[in-house]
């Protein structure tokens, strides 16, 4: 029975307050509302990828030319040692995470037995006939752990049919045999270059298509979503990933994932606002920054000697996936099939140094501090984790804000890194950083867009504190804040 005690109830009353203090003192804020587009799994999953490799191999590699017109005989494709093993254990090597190859390029020769065409693998001498490129890609992927995409010319200068309505069935027929016979897909490539002379099944004439509106890309795209769930598609106008507006593998100083996507399509004029992306864009559209390790995108025995220095290649991973893009190197592959001794050479560099540059990040675990906090689970020092999945975040209505690192000694560094958290959008606008010294924050680098990473180079600044200010559409979420020592590299490195 229950008896009434006033000593009791105090000590109940404060037990439960004590309680309600310690679950409110362990109470996670509320996370800030996503701004804007956001990705898709497919389009984080890619966006993580950060570096992957093209590989141009196909026809031209044995006529010497960058395109075919689509009269080549298919006895020329005969590749004396090709080995998928090689180009895999290559890229690996160099940090890739995964392949392109162009299964199809505008010449129209497949490299897999399409059972749609006579230009294809099945007809040149190349292990008699029986060989399939992409399958024997597709087995060395999976051996190395390493994901496989598809280049698939919209653009066929050897079909009898292209310009008309019935090509459109031979290329959809074409897509359906890469998506359904070589495992899963992470990218499905579609270029913007569409229409002009070929040979067309003899007729050998100039055919120019509606770029807008011939491949009927509505209808195209759901083949895909429902083969490879999990694939982007790739063209000028995404509809997951963009091309970045130039072959020079730059993205913008500005990179903003997001595009006012209605506005372009695979070929489209204004192709050069993909560079920057739209700040008021309506979908999200990384972009992609293709670009060859040498002149050409097909391999020229006259350029062997012109493959990228090492400082050449440092630069541009720093102007693409240092600038909120995903680095697309391509290798040209010679006519053995493989990738050349030169091009190996300098893709074994490049992976050491950006390993090497990136090992040590001076600024883990150290002391943060920010002007706003959201609240526990949002703290500052989640931007000094190793956590993707942590940020720092700032308070709804807190739109610039600052977080300031101490090193707890004089550091020596020269590479500042920043992620935003971009599952819920891309928000920061401008940032500026400034380091300790005499009694002064000095102005250090500073910047526009940040999204997925950023990351500022400058000369070696010693300096035992760091200070970024942000200023942001919407709350702050930084994910990551790193800084590095990167060496100087040089070719003889
Ligand atoms: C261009 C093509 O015309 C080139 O041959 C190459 O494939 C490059 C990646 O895209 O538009």
């Amino acid at each position: 029975m229950f008896t009434f005690s006033p000593e009791k109830n105090s000590l109940a009353a404060a037990l439960l307050m004590s309680m309600l203090l310690l679950s409110c003192a362990g109470q996670k804020a509320v996370a800030p509302a996503a701004f804007g587009p956001v990705p898709t799994e497919a389009q984080l999953a890619w966006q993580q990828m950060e570096f992957n490799a093209f590989v141009h191999f196909n026809m031209n590699t044995f006529t010497d030319k960058e395109w075919g017109m689509g009269d080549e005989d298919p006895a020329l494709f005969n590749p004396t040692a090709l080995d998928c093993r090689q180009w895999a254990s290559v890229c690996k090597e160099a940090g890739m995470k995964g392949i392109i190859l162009t299964a199809k390029h505008h010449d129209g020769f497949c490299l897999w037995p399409s059972a749609y065409t006579e230009h294809s693998v099945k007809n040149a001498p190349w292990k008699g006939g029986t060989g399939d490129v992409v399958k024997e890609l597709a087995e060395a992927c999976r051996e190395s752990g390493l994901k496989m995409g598809v280049y698939l010319s919209p653009w066929d200068r050897n079909h009898a049919n292209y310009g008309q309505p019935q090509y459109l069935d031979y290329f959809r027929n074409q897509l359906k045999e890469l998506l359904h016979n070589y495992g899963d897909l992470f990218e499905v490539w579609f270029d913007g270059a569409n229409g002009g002379t070929g040979w067309y099944g003899g007729a050998n004439e100039n055919r120019e298509v509606d770029r807008q509106h011939y491949y009927d890309w509505e209808n195209t795209f759901p083949i895909i979503r429902q083969l490879q769930p999990n694939a982007v598609i790739f063209s000028d106008a995404g509809p997951d990933v963009r091309w970045v507006g130039n072959e020079n593998g730059f993205a913008g100083e500005t990179n903003w994932s997001t595009l006012r996507r209605e506005e372009f399509y695979p070929g489209s004029p204004n192709y050069r606002e993909l560079t920057s992306g739209h700040e008021d864009g309506t979908h999200w559209v990384p972009a992609e920054c293709d670009v060859s390790i040498r002149p050409g995108w097909y391999y020229h025995p006259a350029e062997d000697d012109k493959v990228k220095t090492l400082p050449q290649l440092l630069d541009i991973y720093y102007r693409s996936v240092g600038q909120n893009g995903l680095l697309l190197l391509n290798l040209p592959l010679d006519k053995r099939g493989l990738v050349h001794e030169a091009d190996a050479y300098r893709l074994k560099q490049l992976g050491e140094a950006i390993r090497a540059d990136f090992s040590k990040d001076l600024a883990a675990g150290k002391k943060a501090t920010a002007s706003n906090e959201r609240g526990k689970g949002f703290k500052a020092k989640n931007a000094l984790d190793a956590d993707p999945e942590t940020y720092w975040a700032t308070k709804d209505g807190v739109l610039t804000a600052s977080i300031e690192i101490d090193f707890g000694k004089t550091t020596n560094f020269n590479r500042l890194l920043l992620q935003e958290y971009i599952r819920l959008g891309q928000r920061v606008t401008n940032f500026r950083s400034f380091v300790f010294k005499a009694g002064n924050w000095e102005p250090l680098a500073s910047g526009t867009t940040v999204g997925y990473k950023r990351i500022l180079r400058f000369e070696d600044v010693q300096a035992d504190r760091l200070k970024i200010e942000f200023d942001a559409k919407a709350p702050l979420c930084i994910s990551n804040i790193s800084v590095y020592e990167a060496r100087q590299w040089t070719d003889q490195d």
